[in-house]
């Protein structure tokens, strides 16, 4: 996958309905056929007429001044990240080190998930809620606003949760709790342990 400009859509690592019925066929269609392809038609726009930018790399860009620079470069690797945390076939197994991780961190998986449902659930407006682990590889549970990214604050995202309503909106209308806690069921654990 190419890193810079021209930016290409990602493939969906799985059919429009294979995370169904946490997430409906039509959701996936239009998140990742319309709005994801959005971001990355319009960074590809803008840096069309930037040569400066065209070398940077989607993490430099989602680092930049210019508001729409950021928020697109955010919103094309929110998205590739987001698809690929995910998988069809049910919550994935836990792997054995990060379970231990987020038991000694975070009291039990329990604690873990009623944490980060609360805190993604509880970011206003649009936004994307996050695990994240610092600098010092410790992990933390935090949410952003709009595209903004964890990467940017020097944190590395392990899981995150799109809330903006186009994620969940067709299916759950205004019932993003419903969402959240429905989601659990197609994190790739697997996927998540590797990170
Ligand atoms: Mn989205």
């Amino acid at each position: 996958m190419s890193n810079h400009y021209p930016f290409v859509l990602e493939e969906l690592p799985y059919g429009y309905d294979a995370l169904e019925p946490v997430i409906d066929r039509q959701t996936v269609e239009i998140h990742y056929g319309k709005h994801h392809r959005s971001y990355v038609d319009n960074l590809n726009k803008i840096l069309e007429g930037v040569p400066d930018l065209q070398d940077k790399s989607l993490e430099e860009l989602m680092n930049s001044e210019v508001a729409a620079v950021k928020n697109n470069a955010g919103g094309v690797w929110n998205h590739n990240f987001y698809w690929q945390e995910m998988k069809g076939e049910g919550e994935g197994t836990m792997p054995v080190d990060l379970g231990k991780k987020i038991e000694m961190e975070f009291g039990s998986l329990v604690e873990f998930k009623a944490l980060f449902e609360k805190n993604a659930i509880g970011r206003f407006g649009s936004g994307w809620g996050w695990l994240v682990e610092d600098s010092e590889g410790k992990l933390e549970i935090m949410s952003t606003a709009n595209q903004d990214n964890p990467l940017s604050l020097g944190k590395k995202p392990l899981l995150g949760i799109d809330v903006w309503e186009h994620a969940y909106y067709l299916k759950y209308q205004n019932r993003r709790a419903e969402y959240v806690g429905n989601w659990w069921k197609v994190v790739n654990w697997e996927w998540v342990g590797k990170r």
